[in-house]
Formats: C-alpha cells, sequence, structure tokens
C-alpha cells in the first residue's frame, strides 16, 4: 500500500502555489496545519525498506515523506537506527548527500537533519530532481560511526 498525504507535492513549485493559495486560510484558525508542512514529515507505518551500515553498527528502518516510496520533488527520509541488540541509537549525527549515480551528479540544496527521539532521525529538503535512481549517502558518527547507501527509484 502507498498511504498519500492529502496533497502530494509532486513539484517544488506546486508546493509553492499550495502553499501560497493555504496561507489566508491558515490565519486565524488555528487547527489548520498549512499543507506543505504536514504533507512532508508524517511517515507511514511500515518502513520502504530496512537496511545495514556497511560495518553493521547499525540496522535503520528507512521511511519517506510525503509519499513511500518517493516521487520527485522535495522529500523527507526519516532513519530509525537501532544497534545489534535492536535497541534505539540516540545522539548520533547523521549527514547524507543525494546523488544520482547514472548522472554523477546531486541534488540542489543540503538536507537538514535533526534527531526526535527514540533513535529517530529525520532528513528534510532532499531534492529529487529528476526521475531515475538515487541514491542516499548517509554518514553517522557518534555513539556509532558508519556510512549507508540507501538506494531508491523514483518514477
Ligand atoms: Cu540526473
Amino acid at each position: 500500500m502507498i498511504s498519500r498525504a492529502p496533497i502530494p507535492l509532486a513539484t517544488p513549485l506546486r508546493g509553492l502555489v499550495a502553499a501560497l493559495l493555504l496561507a489566508p486560510l491558515a490565519i486565524g484558525c488555528s487547527s489548520f496545519d498549512p499543507a506543505a508542512e504536514t504533507a512532508i514529515g508524517e511517515f507511514p507505518a511500515d518502513p520502504l525498506m530496512t537496511v545495514s551500515t556497511e560495518a553493521r553498527a547499525l540496522s535503520l528502518e528507512v521511511r519517506t515523506s510525503p509519499t513511500q516510496p518517493p516521487s520527485r520533488g522535495s522529500v523527507a527520509v526519516e532513519y530509525r537506527a537501532s544497534d545489534a541488540k535492536g535497541a534505539p541509537v540516540t545522539g548520533l549525527v547523521v549527514e547524507l548527500v543525494a546523488w544520482m549515480p547514472a548522472m554523477g551528479h546531486g541534488a540542489s540544496g543540503t538536507p537538514t537533519v535533526s534527531e526526535t527521539g527514540e533513535g529517530r532521525y529525520v532528513a528534510r529538503g532532499i531534492d529529487l530532481s529528476m526521475a531515475g535512481r538515487w541514491e542516499l549517502r548517509t554518514t553517522f558518527t557518534g555513539p556509532a560511526s558508519d556510512h549507508a547507501t540507501v538506494v531508491f527509484d523514483v518514477p
């Protein structure tokens, strides 16, 4: 199953248009969240994949937003990091680069990563500008030091 956000943001431009259209509605209505804020950052219950880091220091559950699997445009990715015993690993420093190996280029902008508790780390602002195969080349330092390359195909 692919769980879709209420308003899929297929392109950054569409997201901007949606934000502009919806901005007036947000004023004076405290329960209304702008679509661009809620669509990116809510993750499905089931992971897209589970991968081990290269030296097997960490196991990672990978989820994507606003769609899973990801579509073109700006996406957020959540990693849930656990150790060999399955315990969440907190306090990691996570850095990642989105890379399109077939064409030898990256994505515009630098993703920002925030730790959200219980071994979860959310990277935002990953701009998957083209269809095709993308890698998230991810480095972990701190309580564990290791690398992982997460691969997915963007339709
Ligand atoms: Cu490309």
